[in-house]
């Protein structure tokens, strides 16, 4: 690999020739640029750059003979095909991602020195990858599960790599429990059961037996864990990290993104189905909304404590198990993120994507959290085993854009022709190089923050980590009573999965009644459980009764209903007219219309025009919607009432609370009555009426109607 393409590029001599927002990809596509393999108009060769002529059939011993061994082609394709998985991912296997940029809102350099937060001119290159965390590579994209948020930045003073979750705690606080936390919440090992879930006994035996864990699994609860879409999802650091500047003033933050997009979620029981009709569904949705050009973006932020404030608070900074309220220490913006581009080959660069916390550059740095701690051994060391050994930096998706020369050599898969005869530093045969560069204000070599640490060597737990209730009470209490309901049914769920009847006691009894005894109540109420009637343990309760940060309707978005897909049912007869209407008046606000059809084949409106279909009604039912239409035409919406299909359609999107516009007959014919967001008639106002609702994103009120409707 020529080492002159690593060496390169700097943003500014590549950028300018293109429009700003893919110039900004620029220097990671260039240093990937002679990679790249486009077949296009070449001859099929070997490995070796021999051209074949028969792809078609082994060589023989005659043409009903015996294959001979002597065919290196067809044993060279066998044999690599052999060979192509390498070991998944111990944990966030299932994922995908996508390319895009940062940008500075300007220069933050009172708060850091690292470049890429200076100048608001600089574009820096990023790749995302998504994930949920317990299943396997091949498992549902909409499982109840904690969502990988992993982004690498690939900065002009190296690789930084924010690699969080869609949750802004975890389950445990110490690296050394994290093997147990996962061989827990994995499937069961006798019969490998259940992939992708955590309604199973180990999970809750662990979790019920780990009060550390009570607030994460809050958060699990919750709807933040079934995602409507990755570009619908919060993002977090985790723990609190270090920002220093150029004078070596260090501040604590706790790193945010805000989707623009806003924070929604599927309901369960679409989030169940969606599992088994499009185990693809985040990914596709992701994919298509960068294909049509929908570009999603977040805002990176952090709340800065500065170091004297160190202590001010019920709860320790370093224990990841808890948030900083967002109404004690607000959001500060640092910039936005941008996902533009989706990978040319999932493999090279989704699968192939090594990302590590230890991955900094100059101007930030670590904190003790004993988690955080353990995880910058963690994460390097797996990618031996998984990228096959130390050379995984040089894979093209982690290689940095930003200069790497070292003395590091050789090993498995080495792909650097390092030249020179010195390898080892210091030399005097190659002049000495390559040299260090002392620590400096701007472009100095990496330099630790110098945290004075005087202590005994103690394996010991901080009594400051010592309170593992009063945030879960925070967050069950921040919730709007829809989520709150939503809480306890997923508990009800979960726990009612669960094998062992002492298991479920243990977490009702001893976790959920310390959080909120009516929340306790409830869920025992669904297992058949007594109610407990007292705390086990006393808890001094936060400093906030609420924290409405916390509540996901809070955060509606900035977006409008803009690749927001709406569903546009129609059958033969359909007012051609109408169905223009209602198209327009949707594209006009940049959704997604979708013309479905009783089958793949295209309708025939009233005035005999065509109207061909996106699909049929079976083959993108309303889970995959988040908004129906139905335009006008007797005949097509009579045929819509008399079909199954149709009605299941447009009864299941009624119960899963989409926002719709229906005929009168239509809807007094499904017995569905208005609301605020079942609206009737296709003029401006339904549609105003419509599109609002489902900029709320579900119509709640319609909540207790729609649970008598039949899933
Ligand atoms: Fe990870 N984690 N983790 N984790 N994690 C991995 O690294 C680990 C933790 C997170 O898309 C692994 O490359 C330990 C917290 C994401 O490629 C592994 C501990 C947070 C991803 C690993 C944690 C995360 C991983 C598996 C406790 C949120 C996917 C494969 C000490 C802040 C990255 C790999 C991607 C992946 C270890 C806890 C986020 C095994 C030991 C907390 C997003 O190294």
């Amino acid at each position: 690999m020529p080492s002159k393409k690593t060496d390169s590029p700097k943003h500014s001599q590549l950028a300018g020739t293109d429009t700003p927002d893919r110039a900004n990809t620029n220097a990671k596509v260039q240093s990937l640029e002679d990679v790249r393999s486009d077949a296009t108009g070449q001859a099929l060769r070997t490995n070796q750059g021999v051209r074949i002529a028969d792809n078609q059939n082994t060589l023989k011993a005659g043409d009903r003979g015996p294959s001979l061994l002597e065919d290196f082609i067809m044993r060279e394709k066998i044999t690599h095909f052999d060979h192509e998985r390498i070991p998944e991912r111990i944990v966030h296997a299932r994922g995908t991602g996508a390319h895009g940029y940062f940008q500075s809102y300007g220069n933050h350099s009172a708060l850091t020195k690292a470049g890429f937060l200076q100048d608001p001119a600089k574009i820096t290159p990023v790749f995302v990858r998504f994930s949920t965390v317990q299943g396997p590579r091949g498992s549902a994209d909409t499982v109840r599960d904690v969502r990988g948020f992993a982004v690498k930045f690939y900065t002009d003073e190296g690789n930084f790599d924010l690699v969080g979750n869609n949750m802004p705690v975890f389950f445990i606080q110490d690296a050394i429990k994290f093997p147990d936390f996962v061989h827990a919440v994995k499937p069961e090992p006798h019969n490998e059961i259940p992939t992708g879930a955590s309604a199973h006994d180990t999970f809750w035996d662990f979790v019920s037996l780990v009060p550390e864990s009570a607030h994460m699994v809050m958060w699990a609860m919750s709807d933040r864990a079934i995602p409507r879409s990755l570009r619908m999802m919060e993002g977090f650091g985790v723990h609190t990290f270090r920002l220093i500047n150029d004078q070596g003033v260090a501040s604590f933050v706790k790193f945010h993104w805000k989707p623009r997009q806003g924070v929604h979620s599927l309901l369960w029981d679409e989030a169940q189905k969606l599992a088994g009709k499009d185990a693809d569904f985040q990914r596709r949705d992701l994919w298509e909304a960068i294909e049509t050009g929908d570009y999603p973006e977040w805002e990176l932020g952090v709340q800065i404590v500065p170091e004297a404030d160190e202590h001010k608070f019920d709860f320790d900074l370093l224990d990841p198990t808890k948030i900083i309220p967002e109404e004690l220490v607000p959001v500060t913006p640092l910039g936005k993120m941008v996902l533009n581009r989706n990978p040319d080959n999932f493999f090279a660069e989704v699968e192939q994507v090594a990302f590590c916390p230890g991955h900094i550059v100059p101007g930030i740095d670590f904190t003790n959290d004993p988690l955080l701690q353990g995880r910058l051994f963690s994460y390097t060391d797996t990618q031996l085993s998984r990228l096959g050994g130390p050379n995984f930096h040089q894979i093209p998706i982690n290689r940095p854009v930003a200069p790497n020369h070292n003395n590091q050599r050789d090993a498995l898969h080495q792909h650097v022709v390092h030249k020179g005869r010195a390898s080892y530093e210091p030399n005097s045969i190659d002049g000495g190089w390559p040299k260090e560069t002392p620590p400096a204000a701007q472009d100095g070599g990496f330099e630790s923050y110098q945290e004075r640490i005087d202590a005994h060597k103690i394996r010991q737990r901080s009594e400051s980590f010592g309170d593992h209730f009063s945030q879960a009470r925070l967050f069950f209490q921040s919730m709007s009573p829809t989520e709150q309901h939503h809480i306890i049914k997923a508990y009800s769920f979960e726990l009612g999965k669960v094998e062992r009847e002492a298991i479920r006691a243990r977490e009702v009894n001893e976790i959920l009644a310390n959080i909120d005894l009516k929340l306790a109540a409830a869920v025992a109420a669904n297992l058949g459980l007594p109610a407990p009637t007292a705390v086990t343990v006393q808890v001094k309760g936060s400093q906030l009764a609420q924290s409405p940060a916390l509540s996901q309707l809070n955060h509606p978005g900035v977006v409008g209903i803009k690749g927001r897909k709406i569903a546009v049912l129609v059958a033969d007869g359909v007012d051609a007219g109408s169905v223009d209407r209602l198209v327009k008046a949707l594209e006009a606000h940049s959704a997604r219309p979708l013309l479905l059809g009783p089958t793949s084949a295209p309708v025939k409106a009233a005035d005999g025009t065509q109207l061909p279909v996106a699909a049929s009604m079976e083959g993108m039912p309303s889970i995959m919607f988040d908004g129906i239409v139905v335009p006008g035409g007797k005949a097509s919406t009579d045929a819509l009432a008399a079909s199954g299909l149709a009605k299941h359609f447009l009864l299941e999107g009624y119960k899963h609370l989409k926002a719709m516009v229906l005929t009168r007959e239509l809807s007094g014919s499904l017995g569905l009555k208005e609301d605020k967001g079942l609206v009737l008639g296709d003029d401006q106002g339904a549609v105003d009426a419509f599109v609002k609702a489902v900029e709320g994103h579900r119509v709640w009120e319609r909540e207790a109607a729609a649970e008598a409707v039949p899933a």
